[in-house]
């Protein structure tokens, strides 16, 4: 079943039609069993119209995790070698302790077709296209979005310390368009692709960039991420965990004002964003 956010309200889609849930984003999070509410309503309640999706929070932070792709690795350890990151990006992905950092609240989060931005201070920016867990306050997985993690490449590279200026900003994380609730973890098999569009290229529709990856590219199990999240830090209302991006374009590769960023992960759908 997929979860909808709108202005009317909480749907659900289950074979194709679409169906009311008379709760909030928070309470269904924080419910015992969201499984069951969200049957119910497609048990009982009419079909309605899906009206347009707004990103699927509520209160939740929105945290990341980084360096859990070897694709990541080896793009930090290039892009922060005269910061000596030639050492501690390798460390981190072979530590037992994972990097997470904080991304955004949920004032902060991008909704589904609306704009995303690039530092003004930035030269080189790029999307990073992240399966995201939706988890429950007892640090239990009920769900999984879609998350664009917006990153300045070349303020993260030039010094660690600058993180957190490179990944929390205005417009720097998009979520949606949906959730895919399910208590089970999902296939490795699950593809994640990316798609920019430059629409001042001639050959506009030819991707400016395109690359996927799989979930078996995934080197930490979900379940393990949302525990360390939880450790020793408490979320009454739940949170979004981004798992991190195995899809990193070539150096060469700057986001510009104008391009569409499109993320598809298999059985969730797709979250499309323009760069303001
Ligand atoms: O360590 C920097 C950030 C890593 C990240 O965001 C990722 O790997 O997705
Ligand atoms: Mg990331």
């Amino acid at each position: 079943m997929r979860l909808y956010r709108t202005k009317r309200g909480l749907f659900v889609e289950y074979e194709r039609r679409f169906h009311g849930l008379n709760v909030d984003f928070d309470t269904l999070v924080r419910s015992d069993d969201p499984f069951s509410l969200a049957q119910t309503a497609v048990n009982s309640a009419p079909v309605r119209t899906l009206t347009e999706p707004l990103a699927p929070i509520g209160s939740q932070e929105v945290w990341a995790a980084g360096v859990t792709y070897f694709r990541s690795r080896s793009a930090r350890m290039e892009e922060s070698k005269d910061a000596g990151g030639g050492s501690f990006y390798d460390r981190v992905y072979s530590a037992v302790r994972p990097e997470l950092f904080f991304k955004a609240t949920a004032r902060r989060v991008v909704n589904p077709g609306a704009n995303v931005h690039i530092r003004t201070d930035a030269n080189w920016s790029v999307p990073e296209p992240e399966l995201t867990l939706l988890i429950n306050p007892r640090a239990e997985i009920i769900g999984y979005t879609i998350g664009n993690d917006m990153s300045s490449r070349d303020i993260e590279g030039e010094n660690p310390l600058y993180l957190p200026q490179a990944k929390v900003y205005d417009g720097s994380c998009a979520l949606g368009p949906c959730v895919l609730l399910s208590p089970e973890p999902l296939p490795k098999t699950t593809r994640i692709q990316i798609k920019i569009l430059r629409p001042s290229d001639s050959a506009f529709g030819n991707a400016a960039f395109d690359g996927n990856t799989s979930l078996a590219e995934l080197k930490r199990d979900p379940k393990e991420l949302a525990s360390w999240l939880y450790r020793d830090n408490s979320f009454p209302d739940g949170a979004y965990l981004m798992t991190g991006t195995g899809i990193v374009p070539a150096d060469d590769f700057t986001l510009t004002h104008g391009d569409v960023i499109r993320i598809s992960i298999d059985g969730i759908g797709t979250l499309e964003n323009r760069v303001a």
